[in-house]
C-alpha cells in the first residue's frame, strides 16, 4: 500500500527543504518506499478534514490504509520500524539510534526553533536585542556538545540511522543563521548527509513543487 503524506501546498521557505515533510520524504527515500503527497493550503490545514489527520492542524501527516500518524518523529520511527535501512538490527544499537531521534527533536530542535521565534516573531519587541544573545548561547551549548560527541566520526553511532536523519534535518534549520559554521565537523556531517542519494531525491521532490508554486 502506497502511503500518503501531507506537505505545504506552497512552503514558506520556497523549496529550501526546511519544512518537516522533507524529513519524512527523506526517510521514505532511504528505505525505497514510494509515496504520494497530499498538498494542503494554510486554510485547509486548519479545517476538520486535516485536523482529523493532525489535531494541531499541521503538516506532515502520514496515512497508510487505516493508520494515520502525525509528528514527524513518530512517522519516521514508524517507517524505520516497517522497513530495513534506518534502524540497526542489534537491539542496543537500535535503542541508541532512537535515542538520537529523541535528542534531535527534544534537546537540539527547541533552542533552534527559539532562534526563529526570536529573530522573526519577537524582532520588534523592545527586549528582542537583549534576548537574542541568550538564545544563541543556548544553541551554541548544544552544538558544542554535539560536535564533541560526533568528533571525527561519520555518523552519530556507527552506521547512518534515523537518528542522523532527524539530527541533520533539525540542524539544517540553522543554516540561514550561519551559527553552525563554527563547528567544522558538524558542517561536514551536514554535507555528508546531504550527499546521500535518498536526501537528494527527497529535496528535489519538494523543490519541484515549491519552485513551481
Ligand atoms: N512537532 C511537529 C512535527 O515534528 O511534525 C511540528 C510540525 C510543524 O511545525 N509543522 C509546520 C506547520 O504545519 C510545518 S514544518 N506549520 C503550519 C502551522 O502551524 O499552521 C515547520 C516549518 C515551517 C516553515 C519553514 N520555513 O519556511 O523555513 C520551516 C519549517
Amino acid at each position: 500500500m502506497t502511503p500518503i503524506i501531507t506537505a505545504f501546498e506552497r512552503s514558506p521557505d520556497g523549496g529550501k527543504g526546511l519544512a518537516r515533510d522533507t524529513r519524512v520524504r527523506w526517510a521514505l527515500e532511504e528505505v525505497g518506499q514510494p509515496y504520494e503527497v497530499r498538498y494542503v493550503s494554510f486554510t485547509a490545514m486548519k479545517e476538520p478534514a486535516h485536523r482529523g489527520r493532525n489535531p494541531f492542524g499541521q503538516i506532515p501527516t502520514y496515512e497508510e490504509g487505516d493508520l494515520t500518524l502525525f509528528e514527524s518523529g513518530s512517522i519516521i520511527l514508524h517507517i524505520a520500524e516497517q522497513h530495513p535501512g534506518l534502524l540497526p538490527t542489534d537491539a542496543g544499537a537500535r535503542a541508541r539510534a532512537i535515542t538520537w531521534m529523541f535528542a534531535a527533536v527534544s534537546t537540539v530542535e527547541p533552542p533552534i526553533l527559539d532562534l526563529v521565534t526570536a529573530r522573526i516573531v519577537e524582532a520588534r519587541e523592545s527586549w528582542a536585542a537583549e534576548r537574542l544573545p541568550l538564545v544563541e548561547a543556548r544553541i551554541h551549548r548544544v552544538l558544542r556538545d554535539l560536535s564533541n560527541r560526533l568528533g571525527v566520526a561519520g555518523w552519530l553511532d556507527g552506521e547512518f540511522t534515523a537518528g542522523d536523519l532527524m539530527m541533520v534535518h533539525v540542524l539544517q534549520r540553522l543554516k540561514p543563521s550561519g551559527l553552525q559554521t563554527g563547528y567544522p565537523n558538524l558542517v561536514a556531517y551536514l554535507a555528508r548527509a546531504e550527499a546521500r542519494p535518498a536526501y537528494q531525491r527527497a529535496w528535489a521532490a519538494q523543490y519541484a513543487v515549491n519552485a513551481a508554486a
